[in-house]
């Protein structure tokens, strides 16, 4: 009998080696699979992220269903710093709004980056095997915290690489407003029996594709009026 699926994907992330899909059955087992494989790791739980919240990223991997990750402080890079891409195992990187949590609210928002890895081969997998896979969760970098601005459901996203913009989006791309990926978040994730807890991150979701990390570039997300959140990957 093989290794169980979390294990498998454990010791994937740790070897920095992709694995063929799991093709799990459903989407319960599959987020129970996420809860071991974060468990596992014994990392400290510091926020959630939502995954597949706009029409780029789904049509981009092929799967049509909002999905949710956990998010762990061994995730968290500080905006401005380095990230270490030999980590990983052929990362993405996306600009994101991301949300500071009170009292199971929205009290702040930020600008953001998620670096993505999926575990499995080609970033191919099916809606099961990608939860399992903690909705490809691998680090993120958040910008200055401000306050929420009414309009947070209609600001001007960019991705720039090295100075130059590679991706042109907008906070509508991601469910309509980042706000209702927050409200989906906290459902979907409540029927999991997990809170989102005081000084959790929450990342609502991408304004646009991915994009490959290389080593040695600078990477920076404008979030209009909220600022700016960046890493050099080395
Ligand atoms: O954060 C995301 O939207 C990624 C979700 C998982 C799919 C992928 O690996 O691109
Ligand atoms: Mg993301």
């Amino acid at each position: 009998m093989g290794s169980p699926p979390a294990v498998v994907l454990y010791e994937a992330a740790r070897g920095r080696k992709a694995i063929a899909q799991l093709n799990l059955a459903g989407v319960d087992e599959a987020y129970e699979v996420q809860a071991e494989l974060v468990a596992l790791s014994q990392e400290r739980v510091v926020g959630m992220k939502m995954g597949l919240t706009s029409r780029a990223k789904m049509a981009q991997v092929g799967v049509n269903e909002v999905i949710w990750g956990r998010l762990t402080e061994a995730m968290r890079v500080a905006d401005g710093g380095e990230v270490d891409v030999g980590r990983f195992i052929h990362p993405r990187v996306e600009p994101e709004v991301a949300f500071l949590v009170k009292d199971g609210a929205i009290e702040r928002v930020a600008p953001a980056l998620e670096i993505i890895d999926s575990r499995y081969a080609d970033f191919k997998f099916t809606l099961p095997d990608v939860i399992a896979d903690n909705t490809s969760a691998a680090a993120f970098v958040i910008g200055p915290w401000c306050e929420l601005p009414s309009d947070v459901d209609n600001l001007g996203v960019l991705l720039e690489i090295d100075g130059r913009v590679v991706q042109v989006g907008s906070t509508a791309a991601i469910l309509g407003d980042p706000r209702r990926a927050f409200e989906a978040g906290v459902a979907l994730a409540g029927r999991h029996g997990v809170r989102p807890q005081d000084g959790w991150v929450f990342l609502a979701g991408a304004a646009t594709a991915a994009v490959p990390l290389q080593a040695g570039v600078h990477v920076r997300a404008v979030v209009e009026k909220l600022g700016t959140a960046a890493v050099r990957a080395c």
